[in-house]
């Protein structure tokens, strides 16, 4: 039987590229000098497209596909693609959800660990060898009986909360909605919420309804002993307050594996000792990564079974 036509937006892991060969006639649209001509030409096939968080999937290309059915997204963040355009055109869309739970549960807890415990600055204090000259660092902070916040209890948000409270944490948390099958402390008041803790992990979604709901007030209110952690998306915190904040030291720590402008970091973020960066590597193991790819895999499948 001949392959179903697929295009692929952007590049992505070649595990995932191969397993899409192997079912699909693939056409890869950024290796495309002219896209653009590419698109006018050959646009009516495809049904399919895949895409990824990174990549996106923005109006003005879903205007140019007029075949299209079904796009695949690898990743479980939606902010990046145009849902409500699409559906207007009758476009499913699919994404990656639970597969990467546990893993970007434990990018928070690492973060949160590494950022109280001064993980990243005291590697470099034995690095440079401060330690062998009879220097000795500041005393950390622990995490057991203390009251974390989370913002956003969802797929993810859930497995943060059952990791922390083996690690002896009180959970409470702030959403819009309060989740009645959970037995944590809610919040509808983000700002009061920051102000009992000592730590806050954002892990809601991004986009224009969530843009700077960890604001500098919120911020203020963790305060110099607090703790921020960011495994959601940079666009969810007000950067400019975290980074003066975390500068003047009227916000203690941070633990940050998403920013605003990827993969730009402020270049004040670069110099601090109470800031832990990672470059957005949440749900990037092999094994979650692998996992994920599947899932691109199976949704186009089961999109094409039922069709
Ligand atoms: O607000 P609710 O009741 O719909 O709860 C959702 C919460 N949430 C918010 N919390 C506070 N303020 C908001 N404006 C707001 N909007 C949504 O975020 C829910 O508890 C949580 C999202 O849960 P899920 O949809 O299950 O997402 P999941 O799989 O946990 O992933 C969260 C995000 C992804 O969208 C990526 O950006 C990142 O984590 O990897």
């Amino acid at each position: 039987m001949e392959k179903q036509p697929l295009l692929l937006l952007g590049p992505l892991m070649p595990y995932l590229t191969e397993e899409l060969e192997k079912r699909y006639a693939v056409e890869k649209l950024y290796e495309e000098e002219d896209a653009l001509g590419f698109l006018q030409k050959h646009a009516g096939r495809f049904r399919a497209a895949v895409t990824s968080t990174f990549t996106g999937l923005k109006a003005d290309m879903i205007d140019l596909l007029p075949a299209l059915e079904i796009v695949s997204s690898f990743g479980v963040g939606t902010d990046s693609l145009d849902i409500a355009y699409a559906a207007t055109k009758g476009i499913k869309i699919a994404n990656t959800p639970d597969v990467l739970n546990e893993d970007t549960a434990n990018m928070a807890i690492t973060l949160l660990l590494a950022a109280t415990r001064d993980i990243v600055a005291n590697d470099r204090f034995v690095r440079e060898r401060r330690w062998a000259n009879g220097e000795t660092p500041p005393l950390a902070q622990g995490i057991e009986g203390k009251m974390i916040g989370l913002v956003g209890l969802g797929r993810i948000g859930s497995v943060i909360a059952r990791k922390l409270t083996a690690f002896g944490c009180e959970v409470v948390y702030h959403t819009r909605n309060r989740k009645t099958e959970v037995e944590y402390e809610y919040f509808p008041d983000l700002a009061e919420m920051a102000s009992r803790c000592s730590a806050l992990i954002a892990i809601l979604p991004g986009g224009d309804a969530t843009k700077g709901v960890i604001s500098r007030e919120v911020l203020q209110g963790l305060g110099s002993e607090g703790t921020f952690i960011n495994v959601a998306r940079g666009t969810v915190v007000d950067e400019t307050a975290l980074v003066e904040l975390l500068q003047s030291g009227e916000l203690g720590r941070a633990g940050l594996d998403v920013f605003v402008d990827e993969p730009n970091v402020p270049e004040a973020l670069l110099t601090l000792n109470n800031v832990v960066l990672q470059p957005h590597m949440g749900s990037a193991t092999v094994e979650t990564r692998k996992a994920m790819a599947d899932r691109v895999v199976s949704n186009l499948e089961n999109y094409f079974s039922a069709s």
